[in-house]
């Protein structure tokens, strides 16, 4: 068990540990200009004043930039975690000393914790909710359905047996591939209640985020969990989407002997055999891989049957949002051992005395066993996030009228970003001359 400090506008680890929480965060801010110049504008503008801002985000150094550049606009902001293990809690730390900002999070929360501390955010009803996996937005919705479920209950004890929180919300925004996927589907069911913008579906986020972010991240977990050699091995990646397309990029780049793409979609398979990678079913993927990533979105990608016919010393790990893609409770029953040999690394032995690692639980092994995305990525990403929240407060009479919709980026919010980005890195381009222009418009002029 885990214990925790609690105040009246936090609940962290450790306090003692702001200092160096500090020090992460302004690590974060140096490489994060694009941000740091939207704060620089929210300072003199104010164009969040007192509206308050509900997140539930992965409590990094990079969420802590974000964070206080909302408050820097004039918001109250909220902060819980968006999953049970990857809080910095040095950071948490840091910010339960800030004015302005709550902050309910620690690593290694159990479920109780989790759903106490979403229930703190929503206690101080807020107008505007940022999700990443759409779990705020999710219990909102099920305490005015009056839906009953374990969460719900967990919910009730400290918000009572209110129903009507989400009538305060103007609107929200969903960071991550997974709740925008969701929040699809409740739209698609007409069970959305409230507007909400895909701020991962535009291209300042998943093209560096979901790609490069991901990449990068996900192999550093790998590796800062086991300290394996990637030279050499058969890494087989679960997923070639953005996210995957990223990961088998980096295994590659760092010496994997062979990398497998396990996908159901053809056009997928076709772009993964077209980039140089070897396709192949799971099942027959599952027989020579040593290292398994998935990043799918979905669930028992690596099943039981699977890993029935994995070799020894074989090690899985999870990029998706969600602990599902991989059947761990098929793991915990055909194992006749499980031990902890490593932080963060569970060793399953099989009857035949065969040996499964298991990283971070199957949670998110980039944010559970490293840091998250880099700084730089999440400057982008927080960014258009950071002007999403701002857009709802120009547009909130507009979206109160709309209902229960998932809304694009806005394109202009799209550009700033890309071209604040190129601005801080130096990067020129040509702008299109008007005859170009004109020609890119007109259609009557050919061979
Ligand atoms: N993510 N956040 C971080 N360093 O704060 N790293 C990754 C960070 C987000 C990322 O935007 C992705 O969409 C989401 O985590 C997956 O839950």
């Amino acid at each position: 068990m885990v214990t925790t400090e609690v105040g009246d506008t936090f609940e962290v680890r450790d306090l003692s540990l702001a200092e160096e929480g500090k020090n992460l965060i302004e690590w974060a801010e140096l490489h994060m200009p694009v941000l740091r110049k939207i704060r620089e504008r929210f300072i003199k503008e104010k164009p969040l004043q007192d509206v308050r801002v509900g997140c539930c985000l992965h409590i990094t150094k990079e969420t802590a930039v974000l964070g206080q550049t909302l408050k820097a606009g004039g918001a109250k902001v909220f902060l819980c975690a968006s999953n049970p293990l990857s809080t910095t809690d040095e950071v948490a730390a840091a910010l339960a000393e800030e004015d302005g900002i709550h902050v309910y999070a620690w690593k290694f929360m159990d479920t109780e914790g989790y759903y106490r501390s979403i229930s703190n955010v929503i206690k101080n009803e807020p107008h505007i909710s940022v999700d990443d996996g759409a779990d705020l937005v999710g219990i909102l919705h099920k305490m005015k359905r009056g839906e009953q479920a374990p969460e719900v209950d967990i919910v009730k004890k400290v918000l009572g047996e209110r129903i009507d929180w989400i009538d305060n919300v103007w609107a929200g925004a969903e960071e991550t591939t997974t709740g925008v996927i969701r929040l699809r589907a409740m739209a698609a069911d007409g069970a959305m209640l409230y507007p909400i913008l895909a701020t991962n579906d535009t291209p300042t986020k998943w093209d560096y985020d979901n790609y490069i972010g991901t990449g990068q991240s996900t192999i550093d977990g790998v590796l800062r969990a086991t300290a394996d050699l990637l030279a050499g091995k058969v890494f087989v990646v679960a997923g070639y989407g953005r996210c995957g397309r990223g990961i088998a990029m980096r295994a590659k780049g760092m010496g994997a002997r062979r990398v497998i793409i396990v996908e159901v979609k053809p056009h997928k398979v076709l772009t993964a055999a077209l980039e140089g990678m070897d396709v192949m079913p799971i099942k027959e993927a599952a027989k020579v891989g040593d290292i398994f990533v998935t990043a799918t979105g979905c669930k028992n990608v690596i099943a039981r049957e699977h890993m029935e016919l994995m070799k020894d010393g074989a090690v899985l790990a999870n990029s998706g949002h969600f602990n599902v893609e991989i059947e761990i409770p098929a793991l915990e029953e055909i194992a006749v051992e499980k031990k902890e040999i490593r932080p963060l690394v569970n060793q399953y032995t099989l009857k035949d005395g065969r040996r499964i690692f298991l990283l971070a639980d199957g949670r998110l092994v980039n944010l559970a066993a490293a840091e998250g995305h880099p700084s730089e990525v999440m400057d982008m990403s927080f960014s258009d996030q950071a002007l999403a929240v701002e857009w709802i407060c120009k547009n909130k009479d507009d979206l109160k009228n709309r209902g229960g919709v998932v809304i694009d980026i806005p394109k202009e919010i799209d550009n700033q970003v890309a071209q604040l980005k190129c601005e801080v890195m130096g990067l020129k381009y040509d702008l299109l001359t008007q005859e170009q222009d004109k020609y890119l418009k007109s259609w009557d002029e050919g061979t």
